[in-house]
C-alpha cells in the first residue's frame, strides 16, 4: 500500500460521566449540538475539510449510538474502502471488553494503523466544538521535524484544571507539562490534539503496554513519558475557536456561544461547511410562529407555537403554545406541551414535558432533563 501522509484516529469511547445524564443512552460524541448536529460531526467534518481520507472512529460507552450516526460513512462523503474512509472500530473487535485508556484504544489498533503505512497519525477527541484546518497543523509539525506536535491554546485561568496544562519556550518546544493538575501553574492547555510521527508513537505505545503501573492514557501517561524521552515535543498554538463541551455548563455555554452577537465564531461557513447524518426529523414542516424568536437558533424541522429567547431549538421539536424558553438548548424530538416555563435548562433528546411544567436551573446551576425522560407538571 502507497504510504499515507496522516490518517486519523479519533477516540469516541469515554463514558462521559460529567455529561450525565445527557450521556445515559450516548456517547458523549453522540450527543447533539447546533440544533442538527452531534459533537463527533465537528472533529469528522474537520478532517473532511482538511482533506483526511482516512479515519480510524474508537468506540466503546454506548457504541452502537455512534455507529448508527457514522453509518456507512456516506454522510462525510468517506465510504469504507481500501484506500481509506472512515471505520468504526469498537473495543468488542479488539477483542477487549474495553480499552483500558485513550493510549490503549490506539494501542489495540496498532494493525489498523499499520495497515495504512502512514508517516503520521492525528489523534482526535470526540467532544470538541471547533473549526480546525488540520493541515496547518501537519504543516508545521513536518516543518519543524517533530516526532510530536500538541495543540495548544489559553483558557481561563478558573477552568485549567479540566485540561493537561503546559509552558512553552521561545522556540515552541513544550518545556513541561501535567495532566489536570490542582494547582495549575499555567494556563496554556493541551487540547487532546496530538499529531506524531506514527513510528515515533508506536514505539511509546509498545513501551507503555508493558507498563503494569500505566493507565494507558495519553494526558496521563505518553505524553509525560515522551515529555522525559530525548526528543522535543512541540506546541501548535492554535488561533480560533475551540470548546471542550466534557460538561453540562460547558455544552450551555457552547450552545450560548452560537447566539452571541458580535462574536469571530461563527458554525455556519460556507468554506467550511458541516456534514451530518440527516437523522434527526426534519420532514414536520414548519408551523407559523406567533412570535419571532428573539436571538434564537430555530431549526427548520421545528415547531414552535409559544415563545423562546435566547435558546437553540433542534430538528423535530415541537414546542406548544403559551410555552416560554428562556436561555435553554431543546434537543432533537422534543414534545413540550402548552403552558411550560423552561430556563436555563438543557432538555435531553426525545423528552416529553407535559402542560404546565416548570423546569428551571437553580441560582447558577444548568437544569438538564435525561433523553427520553417524561417531566409532568407538579400538582
Ligand atoms: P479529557 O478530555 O479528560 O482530557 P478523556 O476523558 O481521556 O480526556 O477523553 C478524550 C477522548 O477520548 C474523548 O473523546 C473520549 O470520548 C475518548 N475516550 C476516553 N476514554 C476512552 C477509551 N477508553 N476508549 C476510547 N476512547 C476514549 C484530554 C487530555 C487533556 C486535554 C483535554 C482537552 O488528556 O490533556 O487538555 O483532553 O480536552
Ligand atoms: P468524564 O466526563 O467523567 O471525564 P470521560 O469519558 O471523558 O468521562 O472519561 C473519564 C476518564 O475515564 C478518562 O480518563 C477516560 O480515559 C476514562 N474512561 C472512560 N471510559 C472508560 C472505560 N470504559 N474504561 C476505562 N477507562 C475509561
Amino acid at each position: 500500500m502507497k504510504k499515507k501522509d496522516c490518517i486519523a484516529m479519533l477516540l469516541a469511547g469515554g463514558e462521559g460521566r460529567r455529561l450525565s445524564p445527557l450521556t445515559s443512552r450516548q456517547a458523549k460524541p453522540a450527543v447533539p449540538f447546533g440544533g442538527n448536529y452531534r459533537i463527533i460531526d465537528f472533529p469528522l467534518s474537520n478532517c473532511v475539510n482538511s482533506g483526511i481520507d482516512t479515519i480510524g472512529v474508537l468506540t466503546q460507552y454506548e457504541a452502537e449510538s455512534l455507529h448508527e450516526h457514522i453509518g456507512e460513512g456516506d454522510a462525510w462523503n468517506l465510504r469504507c474502502g481500501e484506500q481509506g474512509g472512515i471505520s468504526l472500530l469498537p473495543s468488542y473487535n479488539a477483542g477487549v471488553e474495553e480499552y483500558a485508556g485513550t493510549a490503549d484504544a490506539i494501542y489495540k489498533n496498532l494493525e489498523f494503523v499499520d495497515s495504512y503505512n502512514p508517516e503520521n497519525v492525528l489523534i482526535l477527541s470526540g467532544d470538541h466544538i471547533y473549526h480546525m484546518d488540520y493541515r496547518e497543523l501537519l504543516q508545521f509539525h513536518t516543518k519543524s521535524d517533530a516526532s510530536a506536535t500538541i495543540s495548544v491554546m489559553p483558557v481561563p485561568w478558573e477552568e485549567a484544571h479540566r485540561f493537561g496544562v503546559m509552558s512553552l519556550n521561545d522556540s515552541n518546544q513544550i518545556t513541561d507539562f501535567v495532566e489536570k493538575p490542582q494547582k495549575p501553574l499555567s494556563n496554556m492547555a493541551s487540547m487532546g490534539i496530538y499529531m506524531f510521527k506514527w513510528d515515533f508513537l508506536k514505539q511509546h505505545l509498545l513501551e507503555d503496554a508493558l507498563d503494569e503501573t500505566s493507565s494507558h492514557d495519553f494526558g496521563k501517561d505518553i505524553i509525560p513519558k515522551m515529555l522525559s524521552g530525548e526528543k522535543p515535543l512541540h506546541g501548535f498554538k492554535f488561533r480560533g475557536y475551540w470548546r471542550d463541551v466534557g460538561t453540562v455548563q460547558s455544552l450551555w455555554d457552547a450552545h450560548m456561544d452560537l447566539l452571541a452577537k458580535n462574536s469571530d465564531w461563527n458554525m455556519f461557513r460556507e468554506e467550511w461547511p458541516m456534514y451530518t447524518r440527516q437523522n434527526l426529523n426534519q420532514s414536520r414542516s414548519m408551523k407559523s410562529r406567533p412570535v419571532q424568536p428573539k436571538s434564537c437558533l430555530v431549526n427548520e424541522g421545528c415547531s414552535l407555537d409559544g415563545y423562546a429567547e435566547r435558546s437553540v431549538l433542534f430538528a423535530g421539536s415541537e414546542i406548544g403554545k403559551y410555552s416560554r424558553i428562556k436561555d435553554s438548548v431543546i434537543m432533537p424530538n422534543v414534545r413540550i406541551g402548552r403552558n411550560v416555563t423552561i430556563e436555563h435548562a438543557i432538555i435531553g433528546e426525545g423528552a416529553v414535558i407535559h402542560d404546565g411544567a416548570i423546569i428551571k436551573g437553580a441560582e447558577g446551576e444548568i437544569a438538564v432533563i435525561a433523553p427520553y425522560e417524561t417531566v409532568a407538571a407538579k400538582p
